[in-house]
């Protein structure tokens, strides 16, 4: 069965919050996969990394890494500078991975996060820019086990690829074996014209996969067709993890960041909610 995971992200307002606090309290509500912060993990010590590797070896998590670029580091930027540090980041990135263990990187990591199209820019010339920036940094994913998913997001979020066929062309651009897809259930409710035909599609490039409910609830809370996803996931013999990725909480930048403006919560319990969760996805896998 596919691997159940949670993004940090849930338990903090913070993108920079130490991630070995939440190692515990995952594996206490179930999951088998932390998704944790891929920049926080450059900026560690070796022995913090050591520290956080033996606290999820312990608990028997797996650890995926994901990545809003910073503006900073934007591989479609017009400035070279800028592109070569976003590259020379996710090359940290990747030797950061290859000594903490797990092979996932995702996230918008081919430009930066959210991003718009601003006036006089042209689509075609920032795809171009990030798919030579995506060339480069892969060879070090390739070198160290990495994959590399490339996030397929909403047209709300980002330009460059807002369905699966708009990342499949990326990734093929790329020309990497390591180089592939992460859809989210999320974004691809807004955009897809069919759950079911676009990861039909992807097949065997879909490298990592995000499930949310459209308002951004645990998966079991809302009205997504998950019979439907999870069919395909089969229907393609998917065999990652499946993260999810619930925001319930306003305040602090993962609230600004991510657009909560209202508690989502209430009165539940914060672990309460996604071990139901888990449960909810457990049960969706383990159908025939
Ligand atoms: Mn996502």
């Amino acid at each position: 069965m596919n691997p159940i995971g949670i993004h940090f992200g849930y338990w903090t307002q913070s993108w920079s919050s130490d991630p070995i606090q939440f190692v515990q309290r995952a594996q206490k509500c179930g999951f088998e996969v932390l998704e944790i912060n891929a920049p926080k993990i450059t900026r560690m010590s070796d022995k913090e990394r050591e520290a956080v590797k033996a606290a999820a070896d312990k608990a028997g998590l797996n650890l995926t890494y994901s990545i809003g670029l910073t503006d900073d580091l934007d591989l479609a930027s017009d400035d070279p500078a800028t592109r070569k540090r976003g590259v020379e980041f996710l090359q940290d990135v990747s030797r950061a991975m290859s000594f903490l263990g797990g092979s996932i990187m995702a996230g918008i990591n081919y430009s930066s996060w959210p991003r718009k199209l601003r006036p006089n820019e042209d689509k075609r010339v920032l795809t171009d820019r990030a798919v030579n920036g995506v060339r480069e940094a892969v060879k070090t994913a390739e070198d160290c086990g990495v994959i590399f998913c490339v996030e397929v997001v909403n047209r709300f979020e980002h330009f460059i690829m807002n369905t699966a066929a708009e990342g499949i062309s990326f990734a093929e651009r790329v020309e990497s074996p390591n180089c592939k897809l992460l859809l989210d259930t999320f974004h691809m409710n807004i955009e897809e014209d069919s759950f079911r035909d676009c990861l039909i599609e992807t097949g065997a490039r879909l490298g990592h996969f995000h499930l949310g409910e459209p308002n951004r609830r645990p998966p079991g809370r809302g009205r997504m067709p998950w019979s439907e996803i999870f069919g395909a996931l089969r229907e393609i013999n998917y065999q990652g993890a499946v993260v999810m990725e619930p925001f319930l909480i306003p305040g602090g930048e993962v609230g600004r960041d991510i657009s909560v403006w209202r508690d989502l919560l209430g009165t539940a319990d914060l672990d309460e909610e996604a071990a139901q969760s888990v449960q909810f996805v457990r049960s969706q896998l383990q159908k025939q």
